[in-house]
């Protein structure tokens, strides 16, 4: 799946596999807007989560977590040519954003004497404290507890389970169920190959496909199979994260500086909280009776739901996360990424 595509300079390019509605894809492209890359500095490969492709062979060998986003990268000391280039690939929004951040500095557009174009503001702050603080607070949107991507498929109630089993959540855990099926069922078909090696490498990747539909099992007996017990477990652990995210905006309340995450510089933090932020006020405005066009009231409206009521008190988006967000809207970064809707 690595291409060979180069920049104008005869560099090999960088590769960034996401999808359009990712939450923590949207940490990739949000970040190459506030660093300044042009459009065509990196190419931008769609990997459909809803058609699992992110569990093709090829893309597992990208990414074996098979998760977006993927930022692929030619090796420095292999790009010239001389030698066949050799890539990295960094698997985690979290190491894609620092390298995005490294890779287009202030600096290295003066060496370069590239002085025309777009700036290249450092994401990274420049302090031990500056850094430790944005960290945290990355940590604490990406925390498995008040999970962005677990948000969007929960449901609150067995009303809320029955209207997704027809909806969205359904199809979206069937397309990832048949993908896993079908990739495991041509991966078996070759195993009877007679390279030994290719066996071994066929065996493990056997393995991945079932332990994948193991840990997937819990989304198949909700949504496709119609388990009830499955389900009652589905709805509790949905409950959680609702109460895991009122957490996340109590903390967020304390912790945030103003106007930015850290204060009047954009951090690294900034950018994990713009995707986080936006895809828990989409999953807010997408619920059963929210207010329409208000995604703070949205958030606020989920909260009051008797079952998530009864396990948190007073949960609400506060003043400083409201005024956060405002002035996250504003950024050319959030237009850009948002245009067509939060996700
Ligand atoms: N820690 C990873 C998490 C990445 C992640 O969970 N990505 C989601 C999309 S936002 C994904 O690819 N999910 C695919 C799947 O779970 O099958 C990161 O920050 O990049």
């Amino acid at each position: 799946m690595a291409s060979t595509s180069t920049s104008p300079n005869n560099v090999p390019k960088a590769n960034l596999y996401t999808f359009k509605a990712s939450v923590w894809g949207a940490v990739a492209t949000i970040g190459l807007v506030e660093k300044g890359y042009a459009p065509d500095d990196v190419d931008l490969r769609s990997v459909v989560l809803p058609k699992g492709e992110n569990f093709a062979p090829a893309y597992l060998r990208i990414n074996p977590n098979a998760t977006v986003p993927s930022l692929v990268v030619p090796l420095a000391d292999t790009t010239s040519a001389e030698v066949d280039t050799k890539f990295r690939a960094l698997n985690d929004s979290v190491a894609v954003l620092e390298f995005l951040d490294s890779s287009r500095s202030q600096q290295i557009l003066d060496a370069r004497g590239e002085t025309g174009t777009a700036p290249a503001p450092m994401l990274a702050p420049a302090t031990i404290e500056g850094k430790a603080a944005s960290d945290a607070l990355i940590a604490l949107v990406h925390q498995d507890d008040a999970d962005p991507n677990g948000l969007l498929l929960a449901v609150r109630d067995e009303k809320e389970l029955e209207a997704a089993v027809k909806g969205f959540h359904g199809t979206f855990v069937k397309g990832r169920f048949e993908a896993l099926k079908t990739y495991r069922a041509e991966t078996a078909a070759q195993a009877k190959g007679p390279n030994p090696r290719d066996s071994a490498i066929t065996e493990r990747l056997l393995n991945w496909y079932d332990e994948r539909l193991l840990a997937d099992a819990p989304l198949y007996n909700t949504f496709i199979a119609g388990d009830s017990t499955a389900q009652k477990a589905f709805i509790e652990q949905s409950i959680n994260l609702w109460v895991g995210l009122a957490k996340v905006l109590s903390t967020l309340e304390e912790r945030l500086v103003g106007p930015l995450a850290l204060g009047d510089q954009i951090a690294l933090a900034d950018i994990h909280l713009m995707a986080y932020l936006a895809r828990i006020f989409q999953v807010a405005q997408g619920l059963p009776l929210a207010p329409k066009g208000d995604e703070i009231l949205a958030v606020d409206a989920a909260f009051k739901h008797p079952a998530i009521a009864a396990k948190v008190t007073n949960a609400a988006v506060g003043p400083k996360v409201t005024a956060y967000w405002q002035a996250l809207k504003q950024r050319p970064s959030f237009k850009q990424e948002y245009a067509d809707g939060l996700h």
